[in-house]
């Protein structure tokens, strides 16, 4: 038998010990809790934690939570006189039970209405929708979200105002109507505007004079959310940055709240999240049905890394980042804008595994020690 040196036993072992239990105990929100919070959007299997594997990875990686779905006008108020609020106190409780920061998506937005709200035709009847809708689901939460998007995707992408059923009602009042309306239903709660392509040049115009608008009514406006569905060329890190500095320089925090990395052909070049445009798929516009290819796999670790790296850059001014999903199995880039793809967006892979993405973000955090 070989002679073992008992010092040299013990040393190893508690070395290997402690690299496992420190590995273990790394994770997203504690490596960025200095810096901002690390949100996930939930859908209603996690908001009811029927998965306990997907349970104990949002547990440990991340501190605030947004709802994908179930808080979205047609699922709580699907009739003009009853709201179904069954999933979003389930959500609320998710939260509160894990100590996460509760942000509430959305209030007012042009999508998935219920049936009957597309119907509103008038101004009377659409302020009286406005008030209603905004003041009973505030009001029941008050004290318990942190923040809402108050109002969501109102501009086009030339910067001008959406042609929604709001905007045809009321007017662009309605959208300092919509953040007043908040206010007064929870004065404390932090209030967003939410937009996808927002750091683009066109459209951030848009959304700043529309935050200033707001504002200048006398409206109360706390942050801006950039969605961020992005792609591994762009939007350029010049231009995010140039958001996040402009955004601020109007005196409110600047959150990333739906953050995903396209890595799939998108011959049409399509920027954001219109839900509206969807196109037939082949086998050429899904080549990675198996596996994402190591090259782009590292294409995607070194973007989040730079995207991070910014982030850092401006933590003063970041509030949150929120990913789109937990895990790439979940995200809806799978199905848009071509249904039954295999998309590799986020940093958890389809069996919630740690992807490269998911190191480098972390490793930013083990640079700066
Ligand atoms: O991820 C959501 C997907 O499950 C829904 O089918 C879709 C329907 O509109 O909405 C997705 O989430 C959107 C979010 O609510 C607002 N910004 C764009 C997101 C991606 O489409």
């Amino acid at each position: 038998m070989k002679f073992i040196n008992p010092y040299l036993f013990i040393v190893t072992t508690f070395f290997l010990v402690s690299c496992t239990s420190q590995k273990e105990k790394l994770s997203l929100k504690d490596a960025y809790k200095n810096d901002f919070l690390i949100g996930t959007a939930l859908n209603a299997g996690q908001i009811e934690a029927k998965n306990a594997k997907e349970d104990s990875l949002i547990k440990k990686e991340f501190n605030a939570i947004t709802a994908e779905n179930i808080m979205k006008s047609m699922y709580v108020h699907p009739q003009k006189d009853q709201y179904d609020f069954a999933l979003s106190d389930k959500y609320v409780a998710y939260g509160e039970k894990n100590k996460m920061f509760i942000h509430g998506h959305t209030l007012i937005w042009h999508s998935q209405l219920a049936p009957w709200m597309e119907k509103i035709a008038d101004s009377t009847e659409m302020k009286a929708f406005m008030k209603d809708h905004i003041t009973t689901i505030v009001s029941k939460y008050k004290g318990r979200i942190n923040s809402w998007d108050v109002v969501n995707e109102a501009l086009n992408d030339d910067g001008t105002l959406r042609q929604s059923v709001f905007l045809k009602t009321l007017g662009e009042k309605y959208l300092i109507d919509a953040f007043k309306l908040a206010a007064k239903a929870d004065p404390k709660v932090d209030l967003y505007y939410n937009d996808y392509n927002i750091e683009e040049p066109a459209k951030r115009a848009g959304a700043i004079a529309l935050i200033k608008k707001i504002k200048a009514a006398g409206g109360k406006i706390d942050g801006v959310g950039i969605q961020g569905h992005w792609r591994l060329e762009s939007p350029s890190i010049e231009e995010i940055e140039k958001s996040i500095l402009e955004y601020s320089a109007l005196g409110i925090k600047v959150a990333f709240t739906e953050l995903d990395i396209t890595v799939l052909p998108n011959p049409w070049d399509l920027k954001g999240a219109d839900v509206n445009q969807k196109f037939e798929g082949n086998a050429k516009m899904n080549p990675y049905p198996e596996k994402l290819p190591d090259s782009i796999q590292t294409k995607l670790a070194e973007r989040y890394a730079s995207i991070f790296k910014l982030f850092l850059k401006h933590k003063d001014k970041i509030s949150r980042i929120t990913f789109w999903g937990v895990y790439d199995g979940q995200s809806w880039l799978n199905d848009w804008p071509i249904k039954g793809r295999t998309n590799y967006p986020l940093p958890f892979d389809k069996d919630l595994k740690h992807k490269p993405a998911y190191e480098s973000i972390l490793k930013l955090k083990k640079k700066e020690e």
